[in-house]
């Protein structure tokens, strides 16, 4: 096989990775469980799916995968495939619909998950926020509200005092550049601001949502603590010195800014020069809480960016599409960047920390149950950077694949399929594609 030759099977195998190892994969709790059921409050995906052009077809995750009611069953289907570990997400509004009281059947839920996992010897891996704000905190302001991270600890604490005692590992926050960035100043996830005085609010208040949640964790007996982080590996789209600005900008946006809080208490000042005028009052005395002793650092990779130098008010920048094969959701191939973000995070922000990637995967057409060999490709081949991170030093100790299931894929619907097992939206039937069957050979031997 050549190097450009698709891979139709893993070459990459358990054996490849060090003992204990932690192969995972994940979902969210909005994106599976089905939030009509089992009293969990409105959230702000719901109102924002409502709103007319915002979210493919209006889709919103009121039954999504129906995961509250066929739980058992996924977690077979992880069990089956090999896994060592499952990582899913506790969703805010389920356990407290108006983000402050206790609903008990939400509590009760992700303890019969959590004990699901136990008896298939799975490690609960969780986190404690995937996205989905209860809508009455959301009226309250949501992110751009110093209210948010002080709720977020309350909530999280009593998340841990149910089930903290079983989980194997938690991260408060799954991906802030989005809950941030994405949501508040680019305007593709709910809330959809484009707003950078409400984007400065949101990049400060979720890192201390991170900090005061460690903390609260902790206080609560939960261990092994980290936090999970997105990554792009961004390129300047061309040899100019502005561009090449640009994309140094684009990664301290995206990728060092909390990189950098959470390990090291400290913003790059590149970012800082555009969001210091709009940051909350008295930011700075945040930093130290912000920085909590972390047991391990999570990163999550799909795509490489290629940007360029734009006019107009700072940040300036924007995104070009790149030459590479692009995934379903238009996303380049690069995984080499998986190597280049893994080695930076450690020499840079994380040392001896154990590193995981907590989530890498691709939306790829599997619409009609052909085998998905381009998943496997992409897999094997990130796999296959992440065996040499380590034979490089990288402290790397688990790779978890993104998603177990095809989901709700928040803006763009159901139409984008990152499952290793097919859902059939209309029946709920569960089919495990080529790549489920290939990695559960893969991890057997
Ligand atoms: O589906 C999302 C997930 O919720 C967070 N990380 C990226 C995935 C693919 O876009």
């Amino acid at each position: 096989m050549t190097e450009t030759e698709p891979r139709t099977a893993f070459t990459v195998r358990r054996s490849d990775f060090p003992e204990g190892f932690v192969f995972a994969t994940a979902t969210s709790a909005y994106q599976i469980e089905g939030h009509a059921f089992g009293g969990a409050g409105r959230t702000h995906w719901d109102s924002f799916s409502e709103q007319p052009g915002k979210v493919a077809r209006g889709e919103n995750g009121a039954v999504a995968c129906d995961h509250y009611h066929r739980w058992e069953e996924d977690l077979d289907l992880i069990a089956q495939a090999g896994f060592d570990g499952y990582r899913f997400s506790t969703s805010w509004a389920r356990v407290m619909p108006d983000g402050e009281t206790v609903n008990p059947e939400g509590l009760d839920f992700y303890d019969r998950l959590v004990d699901g996992m136990l008896a298939r010897g799975l490690k609960p891996m969780a986190t404690m926020y995937h996205w989905e704000l209860p809508e009455t905190l959301a009226r309250r302001g949501g992110w751009t509200s110093r209210e948010i991270p002080e709720r977020f600890a309350e909530f999280t604490r009593t998340v841990a005092d149910r089930i903290g005692d079983r989980l194997w590992s938690v991260a408060p926050v799954n991906e802030p550049w989005c809950v941030a960035w994405l949501s508040h100043y680019l305007g593709q996830h709910a809330p959809g601001l484009t707003d950078l005085g409400a984007a400065a609010k949101a990049m400060h208040h979720v890192c201390l949502a991170h900090g005061l949640s460690a903390q609260a964790l902790r206080a609560a007996g939960v261990g092994n603590v980290g936090a999970v982080c997105n990554m792009e590996w961004a390129l300047p789209a061309s040899d100019s010195p502005e561009d090449a600005a640009a994309a140094d900008l684009y990664d301290a946006i995206y990728s060092r800014w909390f990189a950098s809080a959470f390990n090291k208490g400290v913003y790059p000042e590149i970012v800082l020069d555009g969001l210091a005028p709009h940051m909350p009052a008295n930011w700075q005395d945040d930093m130290a809480a912000i920085a909590q002793p972390l047991d391990w650092f999570g990163i999550n990779y799909y795509t490489c960016s290629r940007v360029v130098r734009t006019g107009g008010e700072w940040p300036a920048l924007d995104t070009v599409p790149g030459p590479l094969p692009k995934t379903e959701m238009g996303w380049e191939i690069a995984p080499e960047g998986l190597g280049v973000l893994l080695r930076r995070t450690a020499q840079d922000y994380t040392g001896d920390l154990p590193i995981y990637v907590t989530e890498n995967g691709l939306a790829h057409d599997d619409h009609d149950l052909r085998p998905d060999h381009g998943r496997i490709d992409y897999l094997d081949r990130h796999l296959a950077v992440a065996r040499d991170a380590i034979a490089d030093g990288v402290p790397l100790a688990g790779y978890t694949i993104w998603s177990l299931l095809d989901n709700y894929e928040w803006a763009l619907g159901y139409d984008k399929r990152f499952g290793l097992v097919h859902v059939d939206f209309d029946t709920q039937a569960r089919t495990p594609k080529a790549s489920y069957h290939g990695l559960a050979r893969a991890l057997a031997e």
